[in-house]
C-alpha cells in the first residue's frame, strides 16, 4: 500500500473543510458532501466547530486514490490555533494551500506558506470559491506568483467566474509540467490549480494533481515524512527536467540499507480523549505497530498498546497492525505526549515549533469548590496542546493564550467537558524575568535555623534567551544519592515558573554549589529514622529558599514579546501609520514603495500594542492596510515609551 499524509492548511474561512468534504465525495467514501454551514461535515466533528463553523481542532480523514490512500489532516484557519497546524505540519508529506479567489492572499497565507517552505514540503496551491460573486481568479493567481512564491506555475483558466457556472480548463501544455512536477515534489516549485468546495469543480483536477506532484510513501520500508526528508533527502528524489516523472519517492540511501523489518517507529502528533479513555495520533515512520506491542516513548514510559485504530475511508477502523505511511491511532500510551516519539528516534523526529509562543496569558478561576477540578482539566488540555501552557503558584492559575477566541473555546470546552464555570481576567501581554547578574547562596543542613537535613548551595547566572533553564554541578555527583541531586534539580526548575517579580524566569545557568545530606543510620538492626537521615522532601523544602536568595542577589528585569510587523498600506498614508507605530511604541525600520502604489513597511512593536495596532489601522488607511505580526524576542519593558 502507498500513503500520502496530506495537510490541507489556509486562512480561515478559506474552504478547507469544505474542500475536505469535496475530496472524500469524489473518492466515494460519502454519499453526499456535508456543509460547514449545515454542521454535518466529516471532520468538523466537535460540537462547538459545528456551531461556530469555525475549525478547532486539526482531524484526519483518509480517502483512495487510484492505488494510494491518501490521510488528509483538515486544519484550523484561525491564527488563535496556530499550535493544532504546527503539530500536523510535522507529519506531512506535502500540503494544499487553500486561498479564496475572492478574499486572495491573507496574512496567514503567507505565514503559512513561509512555514512549508522551511520544511521544504511540496505545496499545491488551490484557488477556491471561483463560483463566488466577486471571484478574481487571474488576479488572486498574480499575487500569488509576487507574494507567495515566483516559483508558481498555474495550469489551468478559469471560465465564467464569480458565477455559479464557473469552470476549469486546462491551459496547453508546453513542456513545463514534467519539469514543475520534478520541482514540486522538491517543495521548490507550486502548481496552481482553482476550483470550487462548494460546485465541486476542480475538485478531480486536484486529485489527480497530488499523484504527480506530491511525494507518495511507496512503501512501508521507505516510508517517510515531510519532517524528515529534508533539503538533501528531498534532492534525491526530483525528476531530472523533461523526463518521466516516478510515480512514487525513491529511497534514500541509508534506508535501502535498512532490511524490510525495521523497528516501528513513529510520532505523536496529537493527543484527545475518548470516553475519557486517552488516545495518541501517531505517523508511523517504519515498521509496524501491533496491539500488545510495548513500546518505548521519549519523555514518557515503556508502555503495552491496548488498542489501534487507523484512517481508512473517512473513519477510524480498529485493525490489529499499523504499518509505516499509515496514521494510527493508538489506545494505552498513558503517558505519551505530542511530539514524542515512539520507537526508536530518527533523524529528523526532533523538531522545534514552527509559529512563536502565545504572546498573551490570562489569569483563570473558578468557585472554591471546583478550583482543584479546574486545575485537573487545564493540565489534562495542556498535555493534549503543547503550546497550552499552564502555571499555578498558590491559589492562582495561568494560561498562556494566542488570544480572545481561544480563550473563548476554552471557556466552552471547560464549561461543557469539564463541567467548570472558569472565569477569566482579562488578557494581557504575557511577560518574563531575565537574570541580569550573578547572585549565590547556601544553606548549610541544620545550621543558622535550617530546619532540613540537606545542604545546598546554588549559583544563579544569567543565560542566552532561548536556552532555558541549564542546571549543572560544581560538586562530586558521587558525593550524594542522585535521587537527592534529581529532587533538587526538580525543584530548582519547577520554582523558576515564577521569579521574586511574578513572572517566569525561562532561561538561566543554575549551578549547584554545594551538597550535603545525612546518612540512612547504619547501625546494626537499627531501624531507618526519618528524624535523623536525609529524604527527598528535605531537599524540595529548602531548594525554593536557597533559590529565592540566589535569584534575588542576581537580580532579574521584566521583559515583555516585542512583535516584528510588516504593514501594506496606501502610499498616502505612510505618515500617519508611522507615527501611530510610534505612539504605541514601536520602531518602523523601513518603508518600501511595492506596486500599485502600494508600500511596505517593516518595523517591530511590542506584543501588547498589537491589538491597538489593528484596531486603528483600517481607519488610518482607507480600510484597506493589512498588518501581519511575528513573535520576535522579549525584551525589557520600556513603560514610559507606551505613556
Ligand atoms: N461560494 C463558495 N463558498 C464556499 C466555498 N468553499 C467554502 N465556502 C463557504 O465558505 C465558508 C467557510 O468554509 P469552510 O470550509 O468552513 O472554511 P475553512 O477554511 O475550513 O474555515 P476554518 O476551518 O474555520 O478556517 C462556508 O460558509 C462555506 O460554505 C466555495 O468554493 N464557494
Ligand atoms: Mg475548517
Amino acid at each position: 500500500m502507498s500513503y500520502l499524509n496530506l495537510g490541507i492548511v489556509a486562512h480561515v474561512d478559506a474552504g478547507k473543510t469544505s474542500l475536505t468534504e469535496r475530496l472524500l465525495h469524489h473518492s466515494g467514501v460519502i454519499d453526499r458532501p456535508g456543509s460547514v454551514d449545515r454542521g454535518d461535515t466529516t471532520t468538523d466533528s466537535l460540537a462547538l466547530e459545528r456551531e461556530r463553523g469555525i475549525t478547532i481542532r486539526a482531524s484526519v480523514a483518509s480517502f483512495p486514490a487510484g492505488d494510494v490512500t491518501v490521510n488528509v489532516l483538515d486544519t484550523p484557519g484561525h491564527p488563535d490555533f496556530i499550535a493544532e497546524v504546527d503539530r500536523s505540519l510535522a507529519v506531512l508529506d506535502g500540503a494544499v494551500l487553500v486561498l479564496s479567489a475572492v478574499e486572495g492572499v491573507q496574512a496567514q497565507t503567507l505565514v503559512l506558506m513561509r512555514a512549508l517552505q522551511r520544511l521544504r514540503l511540496p505545496v499545491i496551491v488551490f484557488v477556491n470559491k471561483i463560483d463566488r460573486r466577486g471571484a478574481r481568479p487571474d488576479g488572486v493567481a498574480d499575487a500569488v506568483a509576487r507574494r507567495l512564491s515566483p516559483d508558481v506555475l498555474p495550469v489551468q483558466r478559469v471560465l465564467g467566474a464569480g458565477t455559479p457556472a464557473a469552470r476549469v480548463e486546462p491551459l496547453p501544455d508546453d513542456g513545463l509540467r514534467a519539469w514543475l512536477a520534478g520541482e514540486s515534489r522538491r517543495g521548490a516549485a507550486h502548481t496552481v490549480l482553482f476550483g470550487s468546495a462548494v460546485t465541486g469543480v476542480g475538485v478531480p483536477e486536484l486529485v489527480a494533481a497530488l499523484g504527480t506532484y506530491l511525494p507518495v510513501v511507496a512503501d512501508p520500508v521507505v516510508a517517510d515524512g515531510g519532517a524528515t526528508a529534508l533539503a538533501n533527502e528531498r534532492a534525491n528524489l526530483a525528476a531530472a527536467p523533461g523526463s518521466d516523472v516516478p510515480s512514487a519517492v525513491g529511497p534514500s540511501e541509508d534506508e535501502l540499507t535498512d532490511p524490510g523489518d525495521a523497528a516501528p517507529s513513529g510520532v505523536v502528533f496529537a493527543i484527545d480523549r475518548e470516553d475519557g479513555r486517552k488516545r495518541a495520533f501517531v505517523r508511523m515512520r517504519s515498521g509496524t505497530l501491533r496491539v500488545r506491542d510495548r513500546v518505548d516513548l521519549r519523555h514518557g514510559k515503556s508502555e503495552r498498546i491496548t488498542g489501534l485504530r487507523v484512517a481508512h475511508r473517512g473513519t477510524l477502523e480498529p485493525r490489529p497492525t499499523a504499518e509505516a505511511g499509515q496514521i494510527a491511532v493508538v489506545q494505552g500510551l498513558a503517558t505519551a505526549r505530542v511530539g514524542d516519539v515512539v520507537g526508536p528516534e530518527r533523524p529528523g523526529d526532533e523538531r522545534g515549533s514552527q509559529f512563536p509562543p502565545p504572546s498573551y496569558e490570562t489569569v483563570v478561576d473558578a468557585a472554591p469548590a471546583e478550583r482543584g477540578r479546574l486545575y485537573a482539566a487545564l493540565s489534562e488540555l495542556a498535555e493534549q496542546d503543547p503550546l497550552i501552557r499552564v502555571r499555578r503558584r498558590d491559589e492562582e492559575i495561568t494560561v498562556s493564550l494566542y488570544g480572545e477566541v481561544q480563550r473563548e473555546v476554552l471557556a466552552a470546552i471547560l464549561q461543557r467537558e469539564y463541567r467548570v464555570d472558569a472565569r477569566f481576567g482579562a488578557v494581557r501581554t504575557a511577560r518574563t524575568e531575565r537574570v541580569v547578574g550573578t547572585g549565590h547562596a547556601v544553606e548549610i543542613k541544620k545550621q543558622d535555623g535550617n530546619e532540613f537535613h540537606a545542604t545546598i548551595g546554588l549559583r544563579v547566572e544569567p543565560a542566552a534567551p532561548g536556552s532555558g533553564v541549564t542546571f549543572e554541578l560544581e560538586c562530586e555527583r558521587g558525593s550524594m544519592p542522585p535521587a537527592f541531586f534529581d529532587a533538587t534539580e526538580d525543584t530548582v526548575r519547577r520554582e523558576l515558573a515564577r521569579g521574586p517579580l511574578h513572572w517566569p524566569v525561562p532561561d538561566a545557568r543554575v549551578v549547584m554549589t554545594h551538597s550535603g545530606y545525612s546518612p540512612r543510620q547504619s547501625h546494626m538492626h537499627q531501624k531507618f529514622n526519618k528524624a535523623m537521615s536525609s529524604t527527598g522532601a528535605d531537599f524540595r523544602g529548602l531548594a525554593p529558599r536557597v533559590l529565592a536568595a540566589a535569584v534575588r542577589r542576581a537580580g532579574t528585569v521584566v521583559c515583555e514579546p516585542v512583535h516584528r510587523f510588516v504593514i501594506e498600506l496606501p502610499e498616502d498614508t505612510v505618515g500617519p501609520v508611522a507615527s501611530l507605530v510610534g505612539r504605541l511604541g514601536g520602531v518602523p525600520f523601513e518603508s518600501r514603495a511595492g506596486s500599485g502604489g502600494i508600500v511596505v513597511m517593516r518595523g517591530e512593536i511590542p506584543a501588547a500594542a498589537v491589538a491597538a495596532l489593528q484596531r486603528d489601522l483600517p481607519g488610518l488607511t482607507h480600510g484597506e492596510g493589512m498588518c501581519r505580526t511575528e513573535h520576535d524576542r522579549f525584551e525589557p519593558v520600556r513603560e514610559a515609551a507606551r505613556a
